[in-house]
């Protein structure tokens, strides 16, 4: 097949479907004038349907307690130099309205996979109703694998977007990852969510021995699960844990994926997580296509990150203030919550007009 790098990128501006060896191609290219094209084509996708507008999401980390043992994570079962907390419902919703005056247009209610709350679903479902019914906000659940019936009471106490990232989409690879874990039960989970109505989130992570082919394979399953928001992070290796003496992985990688997202999915949200390295590295993910900001935490308010557990936090780095300049640098602008609701219901019922 005859590939030139002008060739894809204008078959993405026309909006045409890349086939397996075009987006390939593109994930091989390490020459800066080559990346910085890619990156300009992602963007002007982004101003096509975004605008100037970039979204701001709340990352509540309310338990930290997890009975998982997933090799790269720093909150892993068997790890003893995590902060373990659990937050109570008042104190959820108390951040979450400070964090709703503060400007952020979705709630990210994340946890462990703990039991307290797994095997009280009750619990969990309390937590999302209240979180709802005070903030009025958009929410998302990031709680790990959940059973069915579990994914339909969250709908009905308003969880808007179901957030489960398979890591990788080679099975023997997951199976290192997230020994113990069942890979067809964390797929069914987030298929089941989506064909409920609920919006989902999937994503990989770079550096933990996924191949470019294999990123191709992951953007093939986002497509076909219909994903409303795609992300990838970089795996940061953590103390305490047996990924702890590997290496970072690449920052390159990271932003080569999100810009490659952007090209096949130039309507969709791509996050510019600040959990990976704060605020450092932030205007280069926007610039490379992503549209949303995650992982804005308050500050002094004992709240965790995952990847970089308090990097940046304290100081105030990963609040709405701490991230304007960058921003403004990008030549975007915090967009307001009536237009984060409106990009919202539209793919709503976008998403539940596709075939199940
Ligand atoms: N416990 C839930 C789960 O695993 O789905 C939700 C929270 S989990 C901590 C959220 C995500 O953080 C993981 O799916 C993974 O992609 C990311 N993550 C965890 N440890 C990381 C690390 N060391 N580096 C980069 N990302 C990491
Ligand atoms: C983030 N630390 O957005 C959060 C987390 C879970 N839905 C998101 C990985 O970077
Ligand atoms: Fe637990 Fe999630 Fe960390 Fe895995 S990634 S150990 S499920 S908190």
């Amino acid at each position: 097949m005859y590939m030139s790098l002008e060739y894809i990128l204008g078959k993405s501006l026309e909006g045409r479907e890349l086939e397996e060896e075009e987006v390939l191609f593109l994930l091989e290219q390490k020459e800066k004038v080559t990346l910085d094209r890619i990156f300009e084509t992602a963007r002007k996708l982004r101003e096509r349907y975004f605008g100037t507008k970039v979204f701001l999401y709340s990352f509540v980390y309310f338990s930290t307690y997890c009975k998982n043992n997933c090799s790269f994570c720093y909150f892993r079962n068997s790890n003893d130099m995590p902060p373990r907390y659990r937050k109570s419902v008042d104190e959820i919703v108390s951040t979450a309205m400070k964090m709703k005056a503060a400007g952020i247009h979705l709630i990210d209610l994340t946890m462990g996979e703990d039991p307290y709350f797994i095997d009280h679903p009750e619990r969990l479902t309390e937590i999302v109703r209240r979180v709802k019914e005070e903030t009025k906000l958009p929410i998302m659940i990031s709680p790990g694998v959940l059973a069915d019936e579990v994914i339909d009471e969250l709908i009905r106490a308003g969880a808007d977007w179901y957030a489960l990232y398979q890591e990788t989409h080679n099975r023997v690879l997951f199976g290192k990852l997230r020994a113990g874990q069942d890979y067809q039960a964390r797929l069914h989970a987030k298929e089941y969510a989506k064909k409920q109505g609920m919006l989902v989130e999937e994503g990989l992570l770079t550096g933990v021995g996924n191949q470019l082919a294999e990123y191709v394979k992951s953007f093939e399953y986002m497509k076909r699960l219909g994903a409303s928001q795609v992300r990838t992070m970089t795996f940061i290796p953590q103390k305490g844990s047996p990924m702890g003496e590997c290496e970072q992985g690449s920052f390159l990688s990271e932003l080569l994926n999100i810009a490659v997202m952007r090209l096949i999915f130039p309507k969709l949200l791509i996050p510019a997580s600040l959990d990976v390295d704060g605020l450092r590295g932030l205007e280069e993910r926007l610039n490379a296509g992503a549209n949303v900001i995650t992982s804005i935490i308050p500050p002094k308010e004992g709240y965790a990150g995952v990847a970089n557990a308090v990097y940046d936090i304290d100081e105030g780095h990963r609040t709405i203030e701490g991230i304007q300049e960058s921003i403004h640098k990008c030549g975007l602008r915090s967009a307001t919550a009536e237009e984060y609701e409106n990009w919202l219901q539209s793919r709503q019922n976008e998403t539940r007009r596709l075939p199940a």
